[in-house]
């Protein structure tokens, strides 16, 4: 894995470096895993600088690329994010390469191809803030721009790979296969993920409950990508989540002595979190 620096003259990321004043550590790192997202890849850092400018915390945009062969690379450093590049292909080394390359207390990732609004970053922080080990979108209760998702992912593959995850490890999760989601550095670090392709989306989740991490789950919108192609093929792709997960549950099983706290976020402006079944201290509601 190598790192670039953005381009001479581009935006600095810290906030902090370009006002002079003491460098503070990062805490908010945003991982963009890309592949030729010429198209979308600037307009997602631009929205994601604007979205935590305002929240004025220290952050940095890590943009995770694995052969891309078109303007994207340039794209991203010229706009201000770090470039990792990565020799292994697929989302999950991207991801991985991102997230071993970020600074922050909180790691978010999402797609550089338009299709999530980064505007929800501050609430799965805030998330993250309130005890949640990870904050995760739920795209099936969010709003959804028509034809953001093929009805086959919509109705059959994305609630069949998260039914056998809720199924085999006794979990509540809405929607496995959202991309956009944050992690904090501790938790991430108990997990070593090892999937290369699009199955990492399962199996950090089934890590998750597997070592009984707290999951917060908020409602994402959805929209239609702004130009280039979808990496996703739905079938062998679809084939690598199922595998995965059945075969961890078959080799591992839930390795949980108490059903992993699930917890789902109602609206964004009156936040409750409810950690759903668990007792004692995690049954308290939290209200941000
Ligand atoms: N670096 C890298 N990024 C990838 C790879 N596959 C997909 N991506 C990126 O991961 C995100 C998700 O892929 P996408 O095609 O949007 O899949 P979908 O959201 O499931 O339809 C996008 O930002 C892609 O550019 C890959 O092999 N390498
Ligand atoms: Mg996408």
């Amino acid at each position: 894995m190598t790192v670039t620096e953005p381009l001479p003259g581009s935006t600095l990321i810290e906030p902090e470096l370009q006002s002079g004043a003491v460098p503070q550590p990062i805490e908010i790192s945003v991982v963009l895993p890309c592949l030729n997202e010429e198209t979308a890849v600037a307009q997602c850092i631009g929205s994601i600088q604007e979205v935590l400018d305002v929240l004025g915390r220290p952050y940095e945009i890590i943009v995770a690329d694995n052969g891309s062969t078109d303007r994207s690379v340039h794209l991203a450093g010229a706009a201000g994010a770090r470039v990792v590049h990565e020799s292994v292909p697929g989302y999950g080394s991207a991801c991985r390469a991102g997230l071993d390359a970020a600074r922050g207390r909180f790691l978010v990732w999402g797609d550089a191809d338009g299709t999530y609004d980064f505007s929800s970053i501050p609430d799965l922080i805030a998330l993250l803030e309130a005890r949640a080990d990870i904050a995760l979108g739920d795209r099936l209760i969010g709003e959804m721009e028509p034809g953001a998702m093929p009805w086959t992912h919509r109705r059959l593959g994305t609630p069949v790979l998260t039914g056998a995850v809720n199924v085999l490890f006794d979990a509540e999760i809405g929607d496995v296969n959202c991309g956009i989601r944050a992690i904090t550095r501790a938790a991430y670090s108990k997990l070593d993920t090892r999937a290369t392709g699009m199955e990492f989306a399962s199996e950090l989740l089934v890590k998750a409950v597997q070592h009984d991490l707290t999951i917060a789950q908020m409602p994402v919108p959805y929209r239609r990508r702004i130009g280039g192609e979808v990496k996703l093929r739905t079938f062998s792709d679809g084939w690598r989540h199922l595998r995965l997960v059945v075969s961890t549950w078959l080799t591992q099983g839930r390795r949980v002595a108490a059903p992993a706290p699930v917890v789902v976020l109602a609206g964004t402006s009156d936040v409750a979190i409810d950690l759903g079944k668990a007792e004692g201290p995690d049954a308290d509601r939290l209200r941000l």
